[in-house]
């Protein structure tokens, strides 16, 4: 198994019994209706149940028979006259409904919505079922999404790099494209389609104007083309400095009224090509990107054009809030507050700015971003990272839903109330079609899509948790693992104790307590806390470690630099406190001297050692649960993993390593712990890697 087929493989099933309730409640499938999703919602369940259940269930045009699914939206003439309750399905199109009925004096299974679009995501629900061997009798399920728009971010370049990607070369091929559309681009879709993302930005974040020109608006809609049928929509990330790039203008200036009508006309244009183009997803004024500050314009005056050329055809700007300017800051994570914050209630209705998990840049662990219990009046969105750029690319196995989750879960004590993040970004009382999620893609034209064959889960929890920001990652790891590697117990249960702790894991190997920013210049890859003497401090380790003979960390309470102000009460005096900052966050606020006693009875130094050493314990046992798995994966992924790895282990010990000879030098002690570093401090100072994958071009 070469991992192409993800989480949709549709093998047969092993449980007996499970197959044959299956079989006595699925005896003939009506879909209703007449579209591209119509079409797909056929293939989809065609293949599912002759792979799953091995045999051909007919397709039929009338009712005749118990156990038949009806499928087909709400309008469809064999649902339309249907009783049930039709305001379940109010919230979204997307919602739908699974509901065991009695049709025509037959039992039957009905899957509906308000579009096919929300039947198709009702259909894929159902297969998941029988993927993963539920029992689909006396189950009625309501599904709506809790945010609208649910976006893929690819980083991806027209000359086919992927900024920051690990698993091969984009997807699209844009030599090629529109004349020759690959198979893969429909399974991308159906894949997507099958978690519930619902939107995908083609191109980088660091954008090349060349993609809104008609020679490439071409190519992008053959792209939309293929994913419409799938709900699917296309965005695409606007170069601020486009109308003198490609337009000829001799400014960008977004209060220009030749700016704004070169705009204006542009988006015409697009509309043309694709006429459910999603909108533009924008980065500006934010590491040499162009943007509105360049004309001594606010972020909002940028959003704000863009905007006005886009409501007319019901787009949406996807502004983002990952900024910092050439001034050398205090401290790089208050810098996107201070902007943003008094921009609140100055954007149109059409714009949401797109904010990261934390203020500083993905890293294994973060406090949760402060503009998320700070902007009142301006919808925001939540920015994730499914490319492993901080947590071993595409080489370590890091399931990152319990990363997201504990993200979705901080109470930002917003508007007086505990409101947690996830609620923030799906808040009901808001218009639902302004609420967005965007995860930054792990995928690429690796024959299993994201290097990684664990990798996939993230993927896969990206969508889960877009549709509901609320669900849980061992749920999550739980449905992943059945579809993509097998339905036996034991396996599962192994495989979920590899996934569940991974992250956690990375942390501890990497950053543990707090610390961030310590790996390698530029590509990323590797430790290296020593970092010093760039052109930016804030693109330097010692500038986030500050460790010193004294002890280490980032002072950001009020006696340091006060990021803490940025937070709402009771947040603020939590971290505050040096007693009460939880283990995890404390050198991410803190500056601790090394004697300091931990919770645990250790000192600093100890309690790092212990941690660092811990991760590489927990790599270790990683490799014995995987061993167990052995009986049940085919031999292509399983020795794939072992290898990976290893190789994780080894990095693992590395980073240990580097790490705590490093930090050594400042505090004096003696390592803690029943390791060994098996070099010096020097011998890790000089690796090189100056091909590491991912690196980006201009630094
Ligand atoms: C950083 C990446 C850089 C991206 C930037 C961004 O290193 O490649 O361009 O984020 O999000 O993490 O814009």
């Amino acid at each position: 198994d070469d991992g192409y087929r993800l989480w949709l493989k549709y093998d047969p099933l092993t449980d007996r019994a499970i197959v044959k309730h299956y079989q006595s409640s699925i005896t003939s499938i009506l879909v209703d209706g007449n579209s591209e999703t119509i079409d797909v919602i056929k293939r989809e369940l065609a293949m599912a149940t002759s792979g799953l259940l091995q045999s051909k269930i007919p397709f039929i045009n009338r009712i005749e028979k118990n156990g038949t699914l009806v499928i087909g939206n709400i309008n469809a003439s064999s649902i339309a006259s249907l009783q049930f309750d039709r305001s379940l399905l109010q919230k979204s199109e997307e919602a739908y409904l699974i509901k065991n009925m009695i049709v025509k004096g037959k039992r039957c299974i009905v899957i509906t919505s308000r579009s096919d679009r929300g039947v198709l995501y009702g259909v894929f629900y159902f297969i998941r079922l029988l993927q993963t061997q539920q029992r689909i009798d006396g189950r009625d399920v309501v599904n709506s999404p809790a945010i609208a728009n649910r976006i893929l971010n690819h980083w991806d370049n027209l000359d086919r790099t992927v900024e920051r990607g690990y698993a091969g070369f984009s997807l699209w091929d844009w030599h090629r494209l529109p004349a020759y559309v690959d198979q893969r681009y429909h399974d991308y879709a159906r894949a997507n389609s099958s978690i519930g993302i619902n939107g995908t930005v083609l191109t980088n974040v660091n954008a090349n104007a060349q993609v809104l020109t008609p020679f490439y608006l071409e190519k992008v809609k053959a792209l939309a083309d293929v994913f419409r049928p799938y709900g699917i929509k296309v965005y695409l990330t606007a170069r601020f400095s486009a109308p003198m790039e490609i337009g000829g203008l001799s400014t960008a200036d977004p209060s220009e009224k030749n700016v704004q009508q070169w705009w204006n006309d542009k988006v015409k244009e697009i509309y043309r090509h694709v006429p459910d183009f999603g909108g533009f997803l924008v980065k500006a004024n934010s590491e040499g990107q162009p943007g509105p500050q360049n004309y001594k314009r606010t972020h909002a005056d940028g959003a704000n054009m863009l905007a006005d050329a886009l409501a007319p055809f019901g787009g949406i700007v996807m502004w983002r809030a990952f900024v910092y300017d050439n001034e050398v800051p205090v401290d790089r994570t208050k810098q996107a507050y201070n902007e943003f914050k008094p921009l609140d209630g100055l954007f149109r209705k059409n714009v949401i700015v797109q904010v990261k998990n934390g203020p500083l840049d993905f890293q294994p662990r973060e406090p949760f971003h402060p503009l998320f219990g700070a902007m009142e009046k301006t919808p925001l969105m939540m920015e994730f990272q499914l490319t492993q750029e901080y947590l071993g690319f595409a080489t370590h196995l890091a399931f990152l839903s319990p990363m997201w989750e504990e993200c979705l879960k901080s109470k930002t004590f917003a508007h007086d109330k505990p409101s947690t993040v996830a609620e923030i970004i799906s808040d009901e009382s808001r218009q639902y079609q302004s609420t967005a999620i965007a995860g930054v893609a792990n995928i690429g034209n690796d024959r299993n899509w994201c290097g990684h064959p664990f990798a996939q889960s993230n993927w896969y929890a990206f969508g889960r948790l877009a549709w509901d920001p609320f669900s849980n990652s061992s749920q999550i790891a739980d449905e992943w693992a059945r579809m993509t590697f097998s339905n036996d117990q034991n396996t599962i249960q192994n495989i979920k104790s590899m996934m569940l702790p991974s992250r956690e894991l990375v942390v501890s190997y990497m950053t543990p307590l707090g610390l961030h920013h310590l790996m390698g210049w530029n590509h990323h890859y590797g430790p290296a806390p020593w970092i010093k003497d760039k052109p930016r401090v804030d693109w330097t380790s010692v500038y986030y470690h500050r460790a010193d003979s004294m002890g280490i960390g980032f002072n950001r309470t009020s006696t340091g630099s006060n990021a803490l102000e940025q937070y709402q009460q009771p947040v603020r005096d939590l971290y505050e406190s040096l007693d009460k900052c939880p283990d995890e966050l404390l050198l991410w606020f803190h500056h601790v001297s090394w004697n300091h006693k931990m919770t645990s009875g250790r000192t600093l130094w100890e309690e790092m050692c212990y941690k660092y050493q811990a991760g590489v314990i927990g790599v270790n046992n990683m490799k014995t649960l995987w061993d167990k798995t052995r009986a049940q994966v085919d031999e292509e992924r399983y020795n794939a993993v072992k290898q990976l790895l290893e190789i994780q282990y080894q990095e693992a010990v590395w980073w240990r390593d580097a790490c705590l000879l490093y930090f050594q030098t400042f505090s004096k002690k003696p390592m803690y712990g029943d390791f060994k570093p098996a070099h010096t401090l020097e011998y890790y100072q000089q690796l090189e890697f100056p091909f590491a994958p991912g690196i980006k071009p201009k630094w």
